[in-house]
C-alpha cells in the first residue's frame, strides 16, 4: 500500500473516519496471529482445566467453539489473557496475564499499516499502548451476565479522546482497527457517526448501562447518522480520535475477531504513559525504529514487575482513564 492520495485524506478529514480495502496481506500479518492464538487459548483451557473450572479440554473443537465453551462454562470471557495490554495499573499483579507475542509485534509495525498512518500523522511514528484485541462469540451462544456483555458485547458509543486521560487531549492520536476474520455487518464490526469528530469531545458517563462502562449518551449526538463499518481480512479503518464510535452485536454464527491500535506522532503524551510504547517508524531516524519483537515483551513483563511492586507496596495513584471534563449532568 502507498501513501494516501488527496481523495482519501479530504474523506478522512471530512468525516472523521476511512475505511480502506486490501491495505496488506492477511496471510502474511494475520495467518502467524491466528496461529499464535491458538497456543494462547490451549494453554488457557489447560490452566482452567486444572482448575476444574471447566469439564473438559475440547480437544477436538475449533478455535471458536473452545473460546464459546470457555466462556460459557466460566461465564467469564478471559479477554485479559488474550489483550496485549495490562489491567488498569492499580490492579496490575504478578498474575496479570497477555499475550504479547512476535506475530502481534510484526502487525504493529508492519509496513503498509504504517504506510497509511504516515499519511495521516506524519513519519514519526510511535505506537501507542492504548491497543487490544476483541474476540467476541456470537452472542445468542453466550450467558446474559454484565460481566461477558461488558467485555464481549456490543461496544457503547464512545470516542477514543474520552477513554485515555486528559494528559493526551493535545495528542495527534489514530485509531486504526482490522478484523482477523471477515467481519460483515452481522458479526459486529464498528460503526460510526460520520462528522462526528468535528463537535468536540463530548461527555462520557461511567457506569452507564452497565458497570465500568465509559458511554457516550445518544441525546449528545446524531445516532439516526450511524453507519457500519464491515470490512474483510487485509482491509483496515483509520478513525479520528474524537470520531463518535461503538460496535454492532455480533448476531452471526461466528466469532468477530478484532484488532484496535493507537498510534500518534513521537513525543506527544500517549494518554496512558503507565504503559510502554515504541517507535514504529521515524524517517529522520530510523535506528529509534523498534524491531525486535522479544524487547518488546520485555517492556511489558517490566512494566507488569514495576506495577505489581508499586502495588503491593505503598500504593501510587496512577493517571490512568481520568478526565476532568464533562459535564455530568448530561448523564442523568
Ligand atoms: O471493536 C470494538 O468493539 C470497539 C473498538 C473500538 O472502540 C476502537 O477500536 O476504538
Ligand atoms: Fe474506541
Amino acid at each position: 500500500m502507498a501513501l494516501l492520495n488527496k481523495e482519501q485524506l479530504d474523506y478522512f478529514d471530512e468525516f472523521g473516519f476511512l475505511p480502506l480495502e486490501k491495505v496488506f496481506d492477511p496471510v502474511k500479518v494475520l495467518d502467524p496471529i491466528i496461529q499464535e492464538y491458538h497456543g494462547v487459548l490451549d494453554n488457557l483451557i489447560d490452566d482452567l482445566y486444572e482448575e476444574e473450572r471447566i469439564s473438559s479440554k475440547f480437544e477436538n473443537s475449533s478455535f471458536a467453539e473452545k473460546l464459546t465453551k470457555v466462556m460459557q462454562e466460566t461465564g467469564e470471557s478471559h479477554a485479559l489473557y488474550f489483550d496485549f495490554s495490562l489491567p488498569a495499573p492499580a490492579a496490575v499483579t504478578m498474575e496479570s496475564k497477555g499475550w504479547f507475542g512476535p506475530s502481534v509485534f510484526n502487525a504493529f509495525v508492519d509496513e503498509d499499516i504504517l504506510d497509511v498512518v504516515e499519511s495521516i500523522i506524519g513519519s514519526e511514528i510511535y505506537s501507542n499502548p492504548v491497543q487490544h484485541v476483541r474476540i467476541k462469540p456470537p452472542e445468542k451462544l453466550l450467558p446474559k451476565t454484565d460481566n461477558l456483555k461488558v467485555s464481549v458485547g456490543a461496544t457503547p458509543w464512545h470516542q477514543d479522546q474520552g477513554v485515555v486521560n486528559d494528559e493526551a487531549d493535545e495528542t495527534n492520536m489514530l485509531t486504526v482497527w482490522f478484523p482477523l476474520l471477515d467481519a460483515p455487518v452481522e458479526s459486529g464490526p464498528l460503526k460510526v457517526i460520520p462528522g462526528s469528530h468535528k463537535g468536540g469531545l463530548l461527555t462520557h458517563c461511567g457506569d452507564f448501562g452497565a458497570k465500568g462502562v465509559m458511554q457516550i449518551p445518544t441525546h449528545l449526538f446524531d445516532e439516526e447518522g450511524a453507519v457500519p463499518v464491515p470490512l474483510n481480512r487485509g482491509d483496515l479503518v483509520v478513525l479520528n480520535k474524537r470520531t463518535v464510535h461503538g460496535s454492532l452485536p455480533n448476531i452471526s454464527e461466528n466469532i468477530r475477531w478484532s484488532f484496535d491500535l493507537r498510534y500518534n506522532p513521537v513525543g506527544q503524551n500517549t494518554g496512558r504513559e503507565a504503559f510502554p510504547g515504541f517507535v514504529a517508524r521515524s524517517r529522520r531516524d530510523s535506528s529509534s525504529e523498534l524491531r525486535d519483537p522479544v524487547e518488546w515483551n520485555h517492556m511489558w513483563e517490566e512494566t507488569k514487575i514495576r506495577l505489581s511492586s508499586v502495588n503491593s507496596g505503598d500504593p501510587i495513584d496512577i493517571n490512568f482513564r481520568k478526565r476532568s471534563d464533562g459535564n455530568q449532568s448530561e448523564c442523568a
